[in-house]
C-alpha cells in the first residue's frame, strides 16, 4: 500500500496508462501472456477511480523487424543484433503480433476503453520496435506522449498492463527519465518472463526510481 496522499487517481495530474490489453496478448493470442486476460477485471476497476485514462496499442505492419518469420532461419525468442543508426542493440524476436487491423490487435473485448482519452499506437515502423510507450527502441524516437502530458499538465503515471517485464517496464523507466513520477501497480499485470526478464525489469524498475506496488 502506498501513501493516498502520493496518488491521488482523480487528480487532473495523474493518469492511468493502460498498456497493450490486446487480444494477442490473452490467452489464445500470438504472443499470449500467461493469465493476461486476468489483468482486465483489476484494470477496469481502477479505470474507475481515475479521471485521465490512456491506453497503449502495440500496432506493427506485418513486415515488422521483430517477426522471427521476417527473420530468414531465426525462430521466435531468439535475439539478433539490431543496428539503430550508429548503436547496435538485442532485439528479441517475436511470433507475428498486433498486426494493423487484425483482431489480435484489438482490445480485449471486456477492456473497459470508453472512457480513455487518448491511445498511442507504437511499433508502426517496420524497422524499429518499440516496448515504452514514450520512445521505440532506439531510445530517441519520441511516440508524443511526453508532449501530450505536458500540454496536459499530467506529471503523475500510474502503469498497468501487458506485459510487466516488457512493455510496462520499458515505459516506466522511461517516465522516471523522463522526470515523471511513475507507479506500477503490478496486481494489474502480466509477464512474459523469458529468461528471468521478470525478475530483472523489477530491479531495472527499483533501481530507476519507478514505486512498484501491489495494488493501489
Ligand atoms: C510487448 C513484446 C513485443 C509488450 C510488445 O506489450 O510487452 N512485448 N511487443
Ligand atoms: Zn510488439
Amino acid at each position: 500500500m502506498i501513501d493516498p496522499h502520493l496518488i491521488d487517481p482523480s487528480s487532473a495530474d495523474t493518469a492511468l496508462i493502460v498498456v497493450d490489453v490486446q487480444n494477442d496478448f490473452c490467452p489464445a493470442g500470438a504472443l499470449a501472456v500467461a493469465n493476461g486476460d486476468r489483468v482486465v477485471p483489476p484494470i477496469n476497476a481502477l479505470s474507475n477511480l481515475f479521471s485521465n485514462i490512456i491506453l497503449t496499442q502495440d500496432w506493427h505492419p506485418s513486415e515488422h523487424v521483430s517477426f522471427a518469420d521476417n527473420q530468414p532461419g531465426k525462430s521466435p525468442f531468439e535475439t539478433i543484433p539490431l543496428s539503430y543508426g550508429n548503436q547496435t542493440l538485442r532485439q528479441t524476436l517475436w511470433p507475428a503480433h498486433c498486426v494493423q487491423g487484425t483482431h489480435g490487435a484489438e482490445f480485449h473485448a471486456e477492456l473497459d476503453c470508453n472512457r480513455a482519452q487518448l491511445v498511442v499506437r507504437k511499433g508502426f515502423r517496420a524497422e524499429i520496435d518499440s516496448y515504452s510507450a514514450f520512445y521505440e527502441n532506439d531510445q530517441s524516437t519520441a511516440t508524443g506522449l511526453y508532449g501530450y502530458l505536458k500540454d496536459r499538465g499530467i506529471s503523475k503515471l500510474v502503469l498497468a498492463g501487458l506485459a510487466t517485464d516488457f512493455c510496462v517496464a520499458w515505459s516506466a523507466i522511461d517516465a522516471v527519465r523522463l522526470g515523471l513520477d511513475a507507479t506500477v501497480v503490478l496486481s494489474a499485470c502480466a509477464a512474459i518472463d523469458l529468461e528471468g526478464s521478470l525478475q530483472a525489469q523489477l530491479k531495472a524498475m527499483q533501481q530507476a526510481g519507478v514505486r512498484v506496488v501491489d495494488a493501489l
